[in-house]
């Protein structure tokens, strides 16, 4: 072989992955996000990212909003969120400060309430509680395999009505009543409903997942108590604290999720301290069942009744 040939062979771009938690979650160290990245390292992440199905990045600190914007265009398209608007300067960033009341402390897919609801999600910690305020992540493809081969067949076989006008009512004691209202009513400025099937295939690993969290309203053809009795235990299976990782923030973390096989909470037990996160979501397919079932949204600003 030629020292021609050897100096075009490819370096490796193995990551240096550390699992966080035993079923879900690892931490990827030396790489710095940017829009700059090469691509065999955008592919690992890519890879790493369906495996370990959250992925965290300490000290990102060169990302501002416009290079995160530009991290995310290399892993997806960035969407906007459908209701509310993106921060400004930005075409895709949604903010979630605490201090306005905008504390996911219930546990979630993001946007399930639209049919091709975003692949992934990418958050940056702008600024951390000097205690408190971790998120946890919860494996819905463990939480599926893990059912009894009964509750299987039976979640296979059903469909679940996603709203955003969902329960709002959580406790959140360090925001006012006002500052709630004001973001619910943008958040359900369009009400939106989709069907989803209960459990979904992912489109690369072939995974079966549970497809719930906060925004399920109904599960179609069962009555509300029965419908909350049956949410109630398939949603029991997904937050296992053995199906769960938690992170722990510092300004500068940036967490990568599969927003296909996983939900999240974040804690609201860091009281009147500052906390801001600032997201971007990126584009994803129609959901597909088992049976080979899609996704259908019944309620949105682009369906017309007849
Ligand atoms: O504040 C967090 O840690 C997560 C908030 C959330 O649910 C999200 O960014 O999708
Ligand atoms: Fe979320």
């Amino acid at each position: 072989m030629s020292n021609a040939a050897l100096a075009v062979k490819p370096v490796s771009h193995a990551l240096e992955i550390h699992p966080v938690a035993g079923r879900i979650g690892a931490e990827i160290r030396g790489v710095h996000l940017s829009g700059e990245l090469d691509a065999a390292t955008v592919e690992a992440i890519q890879q790493a990212l369906v495996e370990y199905k959250v992925l965290f990045f300490r000290e990102q600190t060169q990302l501002d909003d416009q290079r995160q914007e530009a991290f995310a265009h290399l892993l997806g398209e960035p969407v906007a969120h459908p209701t509310v608007p993106s921060r400004e300067g930005t075409r895709y960033l949604l903010e979630l400060d605490g201090a306005e009341g905008q504390r996911a402390n219930s546990w979630h897919t993001d946007v399930t309430f639209v049919d091709a609801y975003p692949k992934a999600s990418i958050l940056r910690s702008v600024v951390a509680p000097a205690f408190g305020g971790d998120t946890l992540w919860a494996n819905t493809a463990t939480a599926y395999s893990g059912l009894p081969s009964e509750l299987r067949e039976l979640a296979d076989k059903l469909t679940a009505v996603h709203s955003n006008e969902y329960d709002y009512a959580g406790a959140k004691p360090d925001v006012s009543a006002e500052k709630l209202e004001r973001y619910r009513k943008v958040f359900t400025s369009t009400v939106y409903e989709t069907e989803h099937p209960v459990v979904r295939v992912h489109p690369i690993s072939g995974e079966k997942s549970l497809l719930l969290g906060h925004f399920v309203k109904r599960i179609k053809g069962y009555s509300q108590a029965d419908s909350a009795h049956l949410f109630g235990l398939l949603q029991s299976h997904v937050i296992r604290q053995e199906n769960t990782v938690r992170w722990r923030w510092q300004a500068g973390d940036v967490a990568i999720w599969d927003n296909r096989s996983t939900q999240h909470y974040a804690i609201d037990d860091y009281g009147t301290q500052d906390r801001v996160v600032r997201r971007v979501t990126l584009k994803g397919e129609v959901p597909v069942g088992v049976s080979g079932q899609r996704s259908q949204t019944i309620k949105g600003p682009d369906i017309v009744g007849v």
